[in-house]
């Protein structure tokens, strides 16, 4: 069995390593496009096996957040190609992560301050984060009621992942996307049961909930290839107020449906997002996940995340239970993870207070490991 540290090809993506960066909003972009801080930022950690890129609206509707890039907007574009190049001088690989939030945003980030969209009009009990532009300080505020989307609306909302995906290869310089189908936004929505009461092709059963997120697949893989598309999803997380009802039957079809679709990975949170692989009162069986894409066909390399450290990454791999982990907030306070778990060496500890919003302080500032020698 293959270690971490081996490479492997993911669809059209050749990686040196199994360790990815997953996507972390970090709420540093004003007028949503991309600084020369956050190009610093990637490139700091371009070891990453792959870079997976924050979670990036590609459309003004999308938005949900304060200061989150976007890829809709041609200085959006030219800002994530100064990210991109600073990634690839650097020796790295970069995916963007495309989002769409749906009902979980504020009319202030609306198009026309309008109310933000969604499956059905059932507001979140979920918060967004909004910064003053006066003052350029944060808060949490409740997200706004939404409005239900009409069925003659969705193809516009597949068009925007479709021109926000050419926008991230053609014009941004990305080597892929992740499509953000995970932690309670538009298309994990759409998914479960508890956002979406539709009562037309796209909701109630298995098949009509699963709908939009596999037509946003399957237009993106025609459009940039499978092979530089992964999609994040999150079978059971209550990020962002999500529930089904059956998440296993749900989870199992839509995998068995990305299948054939030949993308270059599928991407797991396991378990509540930023907190336990496993939920007593939300049990999911991962392994019958994983066999119900491979028995379909599925040949996407398969990357889990949520909570691993060094001994359990390395067993997952070596088992053969996943072929890619992904750390997230490791790496922001770790540019320099892939060695320090490579040679066994201390990480250090993240700033939970700098996550969200403000300059290079506990986001470019973090050091490589000035030890030389692993401690065994
Ligand atoms: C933290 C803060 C804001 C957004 C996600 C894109 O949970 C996010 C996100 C995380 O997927």
């Amino acid at each position: 069995m293959p270690t971490l540290f081996d490479p492997l090809r993911a669809g059209k993506l050749q990686l040196p390593n199994r360790i990815a960066m997953a996507p972390l909003t970090r709420n540093r972009a004003p007028d949503a496009i991309p600084t020369k801080l956050m190009a610093t930022h990637y490139a700091q950690r371009a070891s990453a096996g792959l870079l997976i890129s924050e979670a990036t609206a590609i459309s003004q509707q999308g938005q949900g957040y304060s200061d989150v890039p976007g890829l809709y907007g041609s200085e959006q574009l030219e800002g994530w190609k100064r990210v991109t190049d600073a990634v690839h001088d650097a020796g790295g690989r970069i995916v963007t992560q495309l989002w769409h939030v749906g009902r979980i945003s504020h009319e202030l980030l609306q198009p026309g301050h309008h109310a933000p969209v969604a499956p059905s009009a059932i507001t979140a009990k979920a918060k967004t984060y909004l910064i003053d532009p006066q003052t350029g300080k944060g808060r949490f505020v409740p997200t706004s009621a939404p409005r239900a989307l009409l069925a003659s609306e969705l193809p516009e909302i597949v068009h925007s992942f479709v021109a926000a995906a050419r926008n991230a290869v053609q014009g941004a310089g990305f080597d892929g996307i992740e499509i953000h189908a995970a932690n309670g936004y538009l298309l994990d929505q759409f998914l479960k049961t508890g956002a979406n009461h539709r009562g037309d092709d796209y909701g109630g059963s298995i098949a009509n909930r699963a709908r939009l997120l596999l037509e946003v697949t399957r237009a993106i893989a025609d459009a940039i290839g499978g092979g530089r598309t992964g999609i994040r999803l999150s079978p059971v997380t209550p990020a962002n107020d999500i529930v089904d009802a059956d998440p296993q039957p749900l989870f199992e079809h839509v995998v068995r449906e990305l299948a054939p679709l030949n993308l270059a990975y599928i991407h797991i949170i396991e378990g509540a997002t930023g907190g336990p692989r496993q939920l007593p009162d939300r049990p999911f069986d991962y392994p019958a996940l994983h066999s119900a894409y491979l028995m379909a066909g599925g040949q996407g390399a398969w990357m889990v995340n949520n909570g691993y450290d060094r001994a359990s990454a390395m067993q997952a791999v070596a088992s053969g239970y996943a072929d890619i982990v992904a750390f997230g907030k490791p790496f922001i306070s770790n540019p320099d993870l892939v060695r320090r778990l490579h040679d066994n060496l201390p990480l250090a500890p993240w700033d939970q207070d700098r996550f969200y919003g403000g300059g290079a302080e506990g986001y470019t500032d973090y050091p490589r490991s000035a030890m030389t020698h692993p401690a065994r």
